[in-house]
């Protein structure tokens, strides 16, 4: 950092360590502010544990769900933010107008605590009000069955459990629409779309046992010390091991230099730390492509040179299309991998020596890959790069993705995706008795688009912030306000709610940690994690209001009320969960003896083929792909771009605001800020603590983001980063990967104004 830089109001450079005290304190501070502290400690003990609940944080598995309590800041905060004893009630809400809330963040609002009564708007007086369950299903029904099935979406959030998403999904086709937005398609699709062409399943194919075995981890776009903080004790473990870990990310992220365990007394004790990242690479945004194209190009080369380099067994028995691949890496210049990536060529060279002598290296990423419009064909290099040297189905090796939400994985297992196969419906057909529609429905950003458009009307959320989620606000949200009906089923107020329509009802539900009693005593959800492990998840904390209900009870109370001659016998499934899951393991592979094997602590793994070279690509074998050329629809863009990724901080959980401190990134108090490369602020005659707007830099493209404080920081040239959600205004609803429907959240050209050099107080 420079030395002679002005002070800024909440910017403060950061010397520390991840994790450490600062993690703990971080924790006491989210107990304290959120629960009743007598609760805490039991609650947090439950976390992740063989009889308790899974932990709503993040999709990092555990080591059999029986280790003793694993610390974690982060899960800390998402399970003190879910029992907090704060509630919104019937009183608040009347003296609060939806306009006026309206005008909150969405800090504020889910600051008000956890909702207690199912809602209704009331137009008149511009207020929430109580409504009972029964009035407000009979209602929805009605409006539902004079819709055609196409105008409605059906949206879920990854955090819904397999058998409430697996109902929800019923509902939908029952009703007649494969119209499925959901979280995903803003995050891993390009995961689900890119990998089953290369390896013939969408999903990652390690497990924690091979972190114990492998000899290489390539970390490339994310960011674990805060979204999959579990995640850090492994890293912690294998760097302690000596085990390199190569990291690709624009900007310096402080848990991947260096971490201070928790869990560790002797450098809680000593305040000392390990150094995770043997080396760090700052990639440009949208340069993965680029740089991993580098790397094989090097291992090419490299072959020719020496030999010894390629599993050419492996290639020949198990890969289709190699030739194809090896030629466009060779016509793929180092001078534009260089430029494309910002990184030196000796700097990937230096990679592929590491990756050629690794017996079993392990590829992880996250949303650094795949939120770009070539995110899909990221996901694919990646895979390639494995495959070059037999990285997938031996042990210590393979594909890592980082799941976000939860239960994402489980939802698109369970049948949340708006492409079902032939294989799936007829199974439904079979078992049900209904026909569901085959035609193919919406994903978000079309859900959106049908939106706007007046051809969508009415819109049904399991859980999530939608409207806020998505890219460009100023469509997104009119677009909300036109819907003749809006069903939310959440836990805590949040802004896409209060975009109300013409009737909007908001669902209060049990959470994670909360009871669920029904007509056969406790029931138990399940989920499954990053690394495919399905497992059961049971709170036991009273619920936050006695007229919560569960999210599957939901569900099928709208099912019921819309339905008049449904097939299924909803109140039966609702009653005892076991029900459901005879369902899914009747319609859905993988999932035999469902009901016994979640009983067994730490759960089952689904089939994944690939684990054993078995590859379930039409070809029956995996396919090396090729990505021509190495940049991201670059052409046109004029030198004063800058690419934009948009960011989660340390005290957030996507839309969820927590507090509005970024401990490791050194903010504090403040998200208006704009994160920039001293070299770039140089070339603009920007200072550190200017105030700038932006813009976005495309054809007719009017999005912009004003009055925001340029902070100096350790970030790749021409990249710039601004925190999620306040950037979505900057990124254009169609300005996604073609092939996944991803939103391109993490590569939005930009340009840069002065708007004022005087220092905003605050
Ligand atoms: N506490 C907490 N936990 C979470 C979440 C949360 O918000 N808070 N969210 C959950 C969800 S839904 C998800 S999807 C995951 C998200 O977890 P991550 O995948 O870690 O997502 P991001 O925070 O968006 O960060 C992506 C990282 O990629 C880097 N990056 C940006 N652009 C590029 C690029 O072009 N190339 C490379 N190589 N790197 C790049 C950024 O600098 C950042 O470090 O976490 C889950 N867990
Ligand atoms: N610019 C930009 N935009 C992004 C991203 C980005 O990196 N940059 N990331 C994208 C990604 S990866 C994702 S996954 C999406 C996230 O999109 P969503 O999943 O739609 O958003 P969340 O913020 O996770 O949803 C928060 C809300 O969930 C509700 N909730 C919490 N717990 C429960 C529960 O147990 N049950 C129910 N029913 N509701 C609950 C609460 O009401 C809370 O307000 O955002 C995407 N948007
Ligand atoms: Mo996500």
């Amino acid at each position: 950092m420079a030395s002679k830089r002005r002070s800024v109001p909440g910017i403060r450079h950061y010397d520390g360590p991840a994790g450490g005290w600062g993690a703990l304190k971080a924790t006491a501070i989210a107990v304290r502010t959120q629960m009743d502290t007598l609760d805490a400690p039991a609650t947090l003990l439950r976390t992740n544990q063989p009889d308790g609940f899974d932990c709503p944080g993040c999709a990092w598995p555990d080591k059999e769900h029986k280790s003793t309590f694993q610390f974690c800041e982060n899960g800390a905060k998402a399970v003190t933010w879910e029992a907090t004893s704060k509630r919104v009630t019937p009183e608040f809400l009347a003296a609060n107008t939806v306009t006026a809330l309206r005008a909150k963040s969405d800090f504020e609002l889910e600051g008000y605590g956890r909702l207690t009564h199912p809602l209704v708007y009331h137009r008149e007086t511009d207020t929430l009000r109580p409504v009972s369950w029964e009035q407000a299903f009979s209602r929805i029904g009605e409006i539902l069955r004079e819709l055609p099935p196409d105008a409605v979406e059906f949206y879920t959030s990854g955090r819904a459990s397999n058998e409430a998403a697996y109902l929800f999904q019923l509902f939908a086709r029952e009703l007649g629409t494969n119209n499925f937005p959901d979280c995903s398609n803003m995050c891993h699709e390009a995961t689900s779309t890119g990998l089953p062409r290369s390896i013939g399943i969408g999903k990652g194919t390690v497990s924690l046992d091979d972190f114990d075995k492998t000899e290489l981890v390539i970390s490339i776009g994310h960011n674990p010390g805060t979204n999959h903080p579990r995640m850090m004790g492994t890293l912690h473990e294998l760097a302690r091991r000596g085990v390199p870990i190569i990291v690709f990310n624009p900007l310096r992220e402080r848990a991947l230099e260096r971490f201070a365990d928790p869990q560790s007394v002797v450098e809680m004790a000593t305040l000392g730390s390990t150094d995770i990242a043997s080396t760090y690479f700052q990639v440009k945004a949208g340069g993965d492509a680029a740089a991993l194209k580098g790397i094989a190009k090097h291992l090419l080369e490299r072959e020719d040179a020496v030999g010894n380099t390629l599993d050419r067994e492996f290639i020949a028995q198990h890969t289709l299309n190699f030739e194809d691949f090896a030629d466009d890496i060779r016509a793929t210049s180092w001078t534009s991998i260089e430029q494309e990536s910002g990184l030196p060529r000796a700097s990937l060279e230096q990679v592929a020596q590491a990756y050629a002598k690794s017996r079993a290296t392990i590829i992880t990423y996250g949303m650094g890959i795949t939120q770009h419009n070539k995110g899909t064909a990221n996901v694919r290099l990646i895979a390639d790069l494995l495959l070059l040297r037999g990285n997938i189905g031996k042990p210590g090796a393979g594909i890592c993705p980082l799941r976000g939400h939860s239960n994402v994985q489980g939802n698109r297992t369970i049948g949340i995706t708006e492409k079902p196969s032939p294989a799936f419906l007829s199974r439904l057909e079979a078992v049900f008795g209904f026909t569901p529609p085959s035609r193919h429905g919406h994903d978000a950003v079309m859900a959106t688009q049908a939106m706007i458009a007046g051809e969508s009307k009415a819109l049904i959320c399991l859980g999530g912030n939608f409207a806020v989620a998505m890219p460009d606000h100023l469509q997104a949200f009119p677009a909300m306000q036109k819907l003749d009906l809006s069903v939310h089923v959440a836990t805590k107020l949040n802004r896409t709610h209060l975009l109300v329509g013409n009737e909007t009802y908001i669902f209060p539900c049990l959470g994670r940690t909360e009871l669920d009693m029904q007509r056969t005593g406790r029931q138990s959800i399940t989920v499954e994690d990053s690394m495919s492990m399905v497992h059961a998840s049971s709170g036991k904390l009273k619920p936050a209001s006695p007229d919560l209900l569960s999210e599957p009870a939901i569900v099928a109370g709208m099912a019921l009320a819309t339905l008049p001659t449904t097939k299924i016998d909803w109140a039966d499934l609702v009653g005892d969960y076991d029900r459901i899951r005879d369902l899914i393991e009747k319609t859905i592979p993988g999932f035999t003896d469902y009901n016994a094997r979640i009983r067994i602590p730490g759960g089952f793994r689904m089939p994944l083929p690939p684990t054993e070279r078995i590859w379930p690509t039409p070809e029956g074998k995996a396919v090396f792909s090729v990505f021509p050329g190495v940049d991201e629809n670059r052409k046109g863009e004029g030198d004063d771009i800058l690419r934009l990724v948009t960011l989660r901080s340390h005290d957030q959980y996507n839309t969820t605001i927590y507090a509005l401190d970024d401990r490791y990134r050194g903010v504090f108090g403040r998200r208006d800020i704009l994160f920039m490369n001293e070299e770039d602020m140089a070339q603009r005659g920007l200072e550190h603590g200017d105030r700038v707007d932006i813009t976005t830099a495309l054809p007719d493209s009017t999005l912009r983001l004003t009055d925001i404080t340029v902070v100096a920081y350790n970030i790749a040239q021409g990249t710039v980063g601004a925190y999620y959600p306040e950037a979505n205004v900057l990124v254009p609803l169609t300005y996604l990967d073609k092939e996944s429907g991803t939103p391109s959240y993490k590569s939005v050209p930009v340009q840069i104004t002065l708007r004022s050099k005087e220092i905003k107080t605050r």
